[in-house]
C-alpha cells in the first residue's frame, strides 16, 4: 500500500480517432474504488479542499484544464500540478489538500475507496496538526 502522495502516470490509449484512458482498481489505482465524483464550474480564485482525511484514499486526475494541489503532512509542505487527463496523484489519508489555481473549464474527476462519509474529515488545521503530531 503506498503511503506518500504521489503522480501517477496513466497509460494513454491513441489512435487516430482519439484518445482513452482506463482507471482500473488495484490496478493503476492503487484501491478498490466505491465512489467517484467530479469538481467542474469553479470560479477564478477559489480554493477548495482545505481538509485532510482520516482514513480515505483517493486518486485524483484533471480530466480537462488543469488545477494546483497544495499537500501538507504536518511536517512539509508542497504543490504539484495536475494539467494532463494522463496524471493522476494519488491522495493518501491524513494529508491536507487544498485546491487551487483552477483553469477555466477546468474538470478535476477524484476516485475514492469509500462512500461519503463527513466524520473522516478533518476540516480544522490546527486538529489536523494535532492528530499528525501524536
Ligand atoms: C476531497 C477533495 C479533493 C457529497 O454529498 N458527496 C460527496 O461524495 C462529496 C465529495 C461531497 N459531498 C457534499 C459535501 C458538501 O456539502 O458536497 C459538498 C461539497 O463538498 P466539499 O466542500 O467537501 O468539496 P471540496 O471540493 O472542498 O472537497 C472534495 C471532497 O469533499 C474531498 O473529499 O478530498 O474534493
Amino acid at each position: 500500500m503506498a503511503l506518500e502522495p504521489h503522480l501517477i502516470k496513466l497509460d494513454l490509449k491513441g489512435d487516430e480517432r482519439g484518445s482513452l484512458i482506463a482507471l482500473e482498481a488495484l490496478r493503476n489505482v492503487p484501491f478498490a474504488i466505491k465512489r467517484t465524483y467530479f469538481i467542474f464550474g469553479t470560479l477564478p480564485g477559489v480554493r477548495r479542499g482545505k481538509h485532510a482525511h482520516r482514513r480515505l484514499r483517493q486518486l485524483a486526475v484533471c480530466v480537462h484544464g488543469g488545477c494546483k494541489i497544495a499537500l501538507d503532512d504536518g511536517r512539509s509542505q508542497a504543490t504539484v500540478e495536475l494539467k494532463s487527463p494522463d496524471m493522476a496523484l494519488y491522495v493518501p489519508p491524513m494529508l491536507w489538500h487544498e485546491m487551487f489555481d483552477f483553469s477555466e473549464g477546468c474538470v478535476l474527476l477524484v476516485l475514492a475507496e469509500d462512500h461519503y462519509d463527513e466524520r473522516d474529515y478533518i476540516r480544522n488545521y490546527e486538529q489536523f496538526l494535532l492528530s499528525v503530531r501524536k
